[in-house]
């Protein structure tokens, strides 16, 4: 865990040019107090960590100097783009003990990679280094210490995670920044805040209450316009995987009800965070969170630990489990979206981003069936954020549950201006599309408004879950870990798609997904463990899995595998 890739490399090492900048021009950092300060959030001699996909993650008592730096960093970044800057304490669907931290950027985007590796340095930097690395942090990105800074900070329900953002809060005070402390808050809550707070408030209000009654509003707009309201259609089951979840849509639910009911599960008053459920259990042993009674053919859903992923699934009449992950959410979101395009009578560029991980399947219906367009990106949501944001309205979502859509403001405007103007049917399209537009996160891919959009257009469709989860069938497939000595020696092209290193790896991936029919199988780096992902899907379970279990033995031959060979069954 906590993406350690070993010895960092990328912090620069001279010393002695930094003793001289002290003395020139940093001297509006009270570098004096930052030392003391860090010593009372002392660093573990030798401790690596690396800002990863997610932030830094690991357990959390070895991230106590990574909070009290993650609040001296956020401090120079809000200086450097003269705007708030947000840090959420959590670690998503780790196990409760892990703990974790990551800045938000200032439209409620994840942090720009060139800050990702200063956020590494200073993490990694052994306490005598400190202030050279906070010095040289502020040369390279030309901070203007006077400028003034504001943090705000959100935290998980973990245990540690309160004493933690008080390292945040140490960390953002030394150096004079101002902050807001937000307490428990879901991770998409803390990147709304932070985009409300950097447009003006014409996101939303950023508090709490206007997150609810922004997405509520939305919410109950779109359902009144729903023919169809049958008991069935309006009450949910949601599994909060013991985590913040629970708390924010206990608060919000009321805000809701007249549209939808919805009944907790592992609520966090017994279980233990994220343990056998949410949604990655959830999705990754295709099967039911414990603690949660499924009827046949009732609507369910989780949430991760932090509220930030969603599938949805249920069980059919012969007591068959069936997962609707994020390819499907996407499909069902992109097809709505298109279809009130058409009859609003726009032709709006509207694009779907997946990643390699997407099912084949879901891949074809939408360009095929759908005909709407599907770019894959690298794994990990800024990725996919980044790339939707080329479009007019870019649908993204990982098949873990990740995701939202973005519209562009040229878009927002356009909808507008069409709810005020159009007659009659396509007036209602467009005050639909405006609704739906609300109802989105854009800030952030976030499970209680992916759930609200997810419920509206069911409702407004009238489909059932079953007929939801007819739009197309699923390869089967199977992803495997394997164990190497240094994961560094894979590298990959074409979205993750194809391994470039080490030679003949990809030439035996090759040669294996001949061997079966509508086979595809990629191999990389994970960016949160340390192990190299396989994934393979073909016709038949059987067939995946033979699939994922050859390439995983060519991994282990030609990536330098380590333990024991992969052995065959799951
Ligand atoms: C992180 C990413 C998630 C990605 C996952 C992949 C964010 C907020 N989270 O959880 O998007 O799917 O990593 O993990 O970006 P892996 O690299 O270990 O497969
Ligand atoms: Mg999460």
């Amino acid at each position: 865990m906590g993406g350690e890739w070993g010895q960092s490399d990328i912090c620069p090492e001279s010393a002695q040019e930094w003793t001289i900048q002290v003395g020139q021009d940093h001297l509006d950092m009270d570098l004096g107090a930052i030392t003391k300060y860090s010593a009372l959030h002392a660093k573990p001699n030798g401790l690596i960590l690396q800002y990863g996909t997610a932030g830094f993650r690991t357990k959390a008592e070895h991230l106590d100097h990574v909070m009290f730096r993650m609040g001296l960093l956020a401090v120079l970044r809000s200086k450097q783009t003269k705007s708030t800057i947000g840090v959420m304490v959590t670690a998503s669907h780790n196990p409760e003990e892990d703990n974790g931290v990551k800045l938000v950027d200032p439209l409620g985007e994840m942090l720009a990679p060139s800050w990702e590796e200063h956020a590494t340095c200073l993490a990694n930097a052994e306490e005598q280094d400190m202030q050279r690395v906070l010095i040289d942090i502020s040369e390279k990105e030309a901070v203007n210490l006077q400028q003034d800074a504001f943090v705000v900070i959100g935290r998980d329900t973990r245990p540690s995670s309160e004493k933690l953002s008080q390292s945040v809060i140490d960390g953002v005070t030394v150096v004079g920044g101002q902050f807001h402390d937000y307490g428990l808050l879901t991770t998409p809550q803390l990147h709304y805040m932070v985009y409300c707070r950097n447009t003006g408030g014409r996101y939303g209000k950023a508090t709490v209450e206007g997150y609810y009654q922004k997405l509520s509003k939305a919410f109950v707009e779109l359902t009144k316009q729903a023919s169809c309201s049958g008991d069935e259609y309006r009450s949910l089951k949601v599994d909060c995987a013991n985590g913040i979840g629970a708390l924010k849509l206990r608060e919000m639910e009321h805000y809701f009800s007249q549209g939808l009911s919805v009944q907790l599960f592992n609520d966090g008053s017994k279980g233990k965070l994220n343990h056998l459920c949410g949604a990655d259990f959830v999705k990754s042993h295709q099967k039911p969170p414990q603690g949660m009674e499924i009827k046949s053919n009732e609507r369910c859903c989780s949430f991760d630990g932090d509220a930030d992923r969603i599938v949805y699934y249920y069980h059919d009449a012969d007591g068959h489990f069936h997962l609707i992950d994020g390819d499907k959410i996407a499909t069902l979101i992109s097809s709505f979206l298109k279809e009130l395009l058409v009859e609003i009578g726009e032709s709006l560029n509207i694009g779907v981003v997946q990643t390699a991980y997407a099912n084949g399947s879901s891949t074809r219906y939408l360009e095929e069936v759908m005909k709407v367009p599907v770019y894959c990106t690298k794994t990990g949501v800024k990725h996919l954020h980044h790339k939707a944001q080329e479009f007019d309205i870019g649908v993204y979502f990982e098949a873990n549950g990740h995701g939202t859509a973005l519209f562009s403001t040229a878009v927002e405007m356009k909808i507008k201006q069409s709810a005020e103007q159009l007659e009659d049917k396509k007036r209602k399209a467009a005050k639909m599309l405006e609704n739906i537009i609300d109802l989105f996160n854009q800030a952030a891919g976030d499970a209680i408004s992916d759930m609200l959009v997810i419920e509206a257009i069911l409702a407004l469709k009238g489909l059932t879950v079953q007929q939801w989860d007819a739009l197309y069938t699923d390869l089967p497939n199977r992803q495997l870990k394997v164990q190497v000595a240094d994961r560094r020696v894979i590298s990959t092209t074409n979205a993750e798609r194809q391994a470039v290193t080490p030679p003949g790896l990809q030439e035996a991936i090759n040669d294996l997904v001949k061997k079966y029919k509508l086979s595809r199988a990629f191999v990389r780096p994970s960016g949160t463990e340390d192990v190299v992902r396989v994934y393979a899907e073909a016709d038949s379970q059987e067939s995946a899995d033979h699939l994922a279990h050859e390439v995983s033995l060519a991994v282990f031959q030609l990536a330098g595998g380590i333990g024991e060979r992969p052995q065959p069954g799951f």
